[in-house]
């Protein structure tokens, strides 16, 4: 026994706490400890390690940083073989594969375990005496490869296991790439101009396959636990849902989803339920797979070749199907982005039929080498929009010579819309038209962003007639908007209905409708009452969005001086960087756009200006507060802004980094997280106390 103090018991005691820690953040999903605490105890752990090297152990926490690269991969050859599952595609599937068990069982009302099905990588863990030995990938079923190092830097992975753990456990399941993880990856590879992952079970599987463990220690993976291997020294419960449940109490991730049914129709209304909510789960998922869930019925039905005849996968309709490129295209945003993406032979992916995906920027099509005729694999998954995620190289069309019959493509070097350049910033991965308010894209754009609900908010001015206004030359700037009578909106809507063929029968009968221009023209009227920081938001600076308005509102107090500051005094705002900064100088230096301020203020546009209130100089500068329940005495909206004009940072959020949350009546889970985070609660009387101590 290690003496109480000693440098062995300490080890052991933040090992302790931090599998502890681990297991509730990721396992319960109820985090005990702070990050910065968790931060602290593992540095002290890893100095401790470092000084005493013979207290090392290959499963301490401090090795999920990712080990030394070792070279090659191991083959493991599987104990228990990996199983593979029988696939079906149809209710009628299900039902044959639901009346066979009936049939051989004798058990008209089977009960199954019902499991989403992962899409990533099927890994299998070995423990022994509660300590992770070894993880290996499927590979072939009977063998797969040695990816320990990079297995153990996978936190959801317990590395040594709860409570009474048997002699030798091995455990299969899968390592996914979460989804929003996947997306913000990919968005900063994007950003960096580095390669993006082509799906999330490709990232999961890339990541495993590193043989730089400290490589895979920076990608966001996860694992979900489903089956068993070779299991010594315990007696297993009677199904197999009780055996996720004693797999969750030893540390084990398993999915949320998992569940149990009866019968074709608890597994069919199951296949809806995760199917319904397929878009929202955190991972992805391409189907559900029903497990009868009595061991000794499972034994009963057996196998044929490697897949079980008790188990079966149903699946969802894929997410990434093959067609072909009729034409390679260019939009262009409001910002001047210069997008490409390609028209395609109408295609059925995720569940919908798709004609166009994107292609991101210029970067992607180079790496990508899309050419019109390619074959391409496109990829939908929930709401993110259709992309192409490769070619199939090989059904290129070739010439009589073999050679490729169209060339690789270029982005346009003028703007398709208005003939401007189109521009690419050193280091910036978009190229831009450089027409700015002139070009007709944008117009359009920067017209709809203007006069939307948190920008000026005027009524009724949807898209069809921006993009009337716009190409029947009504407006040209957002400003000429105030310039527009009840006569030009008439007139703009019997053209806009001649074109389209849209003449309603009223106006043929020579009734001419113009209550709806009346309510249009006092909507623009009412927006000329505004606010500095709705017409900063307004102007559609790039990456000046609401909140940045707001800080720059609150910082300068008034808009000349925002039109006047130079790069550096724009960097003293909170969040704004170089990048925004430089972008917000440009803006303002640009004449065009003076002039179009110029003209909104000649028009009317007003705004209320006060004095400077700088952030950094307020009593809570630096803070981040969340509100959360109803106040007595005022709205939450109205405490925000008080407490903003002291410098405080409001927050929808409760996280760590949170200095103190106010708490009203009928709190709920966000003061719960605050309580369990062990921040600062305040009611509203100490809210009302403390504002009005300083003046607010
Ligand atoms: N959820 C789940 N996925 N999955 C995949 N269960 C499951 N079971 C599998 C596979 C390959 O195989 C069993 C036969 C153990």
């Amino acid at each position: 026994m290690a003496k109480k103090d000693s440098p062995k018991a300490r080890v052991a005691e933040l090992r302790r706490v931090l599998e502890e820690a681990s297991y509730r953040y990721y396992i319960l999903d109820e985090p005990t400890l702070a990050d910065p605490e968790y931060d602290r105890l593992l540095r002290e752990l890893a100095e401790l390690e470092e000084a005493h090297p013979e207290l090392c152990d290959a499963n301490s926490p401090t090795m999920r940083v990712g080990a030394a690269p070792s070279g090659k991969f191991a083959t493991v050859v599987h104990e228990v073989p990996m199983l593979s599952l029988g696939n079906a595609f149809s209710d009628d599937k299900v039902r044959d594969f639901v009346a066979r068990i009936g049939k051989e069982t004798g058990d008209e009302a089977p009960v199954f375990s019902t499991e989403p099905k992962l899409d990533g990588l099927a890994i299998s863990l070995r423990y022994e005496d509660g300590a992770f030995v070894r993880g290996a990938t499927r590979g072939d079923g009977s063998a797969g490869e040695d990816v320990s190092a990079n297995l153990r830097t996978v936190r959801s992975i317990p590395l040594r296991l709860r409570g009474k753990a048997p002699k030798v456990l091995e455990v299969r399941g899968e390592v996914v790439m979460p989804k929003a993880d996947f997306e913000r990856w990919n968005e900063a590879a994007r950003a960096r101009g580095d390669k993006p992952m082509a799906n999330p079970r490709n990232g999961a599987a890339g990541s495993l396959r590193q043989l730089d463990p400290r490589v895979t220690a920076q990608r966001p993976l996860a694992f979900f636990a489903y089956a068993l291997g070779a299991v010594e020294g315990a007696t297993l419960p009677p199904t197999h849902s009780e055996t996720l449940a004693w797999l969750r109490e030893l540390g084990f991730p398993v999915s949320a989803e998992v569940d149990v049914a009866t019968g074709v129709e608890g597994l069919l209304a199951y296949y809806e339920r995760i199917g319904a909510r397929r878009d929202a789960l955190p991972y992805d998922i391409d189907g559900v797979v029903y497990k009868l869930d009595r061991y000794d019925q499972q034994r009963a039905m057996g196998f044929v070749s490697r897949a079980p005849r008790w188990a079966l996968a149903h699946k969802f309709p894929a997410q990434e199907e093959a067609t072909v490129v009729e034409s390679i295209e260019v939009n262009v945003g409001r910002t001047g982005a210069v997008t490409p993406w390609v028209l395609m032979q109408p295609v059925h992916v995720g569940g919908v039929t798709v004609t166009r995906a994107t292609l991101h920027n210029a970067d992607q099509v180079a790496r990508l080498d899309v050419r019109k005729g390619d074959t391409v694999i496109v990829r939908r998954a929930g709401d993110v929009i259709p992309e192409v995620v490769r070619v199939v190289e090989d059904k290129r069309p070739l010439d009589a010579k073999g050679r490729p019959l169209h060339p690789p493509y270029q982005l346009p070097t003028e703007c398709p819309v208005c003939g401007s350049a189109v521009e690419r910033e050193e280091g910036e991965v978009v190229a831009r038209c450089t027409g700015g308010l002139y070009c007709p894209a944008q117009r359009v754009q920067a017209l709809f962003h203007f006069g939307s609900r948190r920008a000026m908010d005027i009524e009724g001015l949807g898209e069809r007639f921006i993009t009337a206004l716009v190409e029947f030359d009504y407006v040209r700037t957002v400003a000429d908007l105030y310039r527009l009578t009840v006569d030009d909106f008439v007139e703009m809507k019997r053209r806009a209905d001649e074109r389209d063929g849209t003449v309603p029968a009223t106006a043929k009968a020579g009734k001419v409708a113009t209550r709806w221009a009346e309510n249009l023209v006092a909507g623009i009227e009412a927006s000329k009452a505004s606010s500095l920081e709705r017409v900063l938001y307004a102007l559609g600076i790039r990456d000046v969005g609401e909140s940045t308005a707001k800080t720059l509102a609150r910082h300068f107090g008034a808009l000349d001086p925002i039109m006047e500051a130079d790069e550096e005094a724009l960097q003293q705002v909170p969040d704004v960087g170089p990048v925004v900064a430089k972008r917000i100088a440009h803006f303002f230096a640009e004449p065009h756009n003076r002039e179009v301020i110029a003209a909104l203020r000649a028009a009317g546009v007003h705004w209320k200006e006060g004095p400077p209130r700088r952030a950094s100089e307020g009593p809570l500068a630096g803070q981040t507060v969340v509100l959360t329940g109803g106040l007595a005495s005022m709205t939450r909206e109205q405490a925000g802004e008080r407490l903003e004009a002291l410098g405080a940072k409001v927050s929808g959020s409760v996280s760590k980094k949170t200095s103190f949350v106010v708490a009203g009546e009928a709190a709920g889970s966000k003061l719960a997280k605050a309580r369990d985070l062990g921040l600062d609660i305040w009611d509203e009387a100490r809210l009302i106390a403390f504002l009005e101590e300083h003046g607010q």
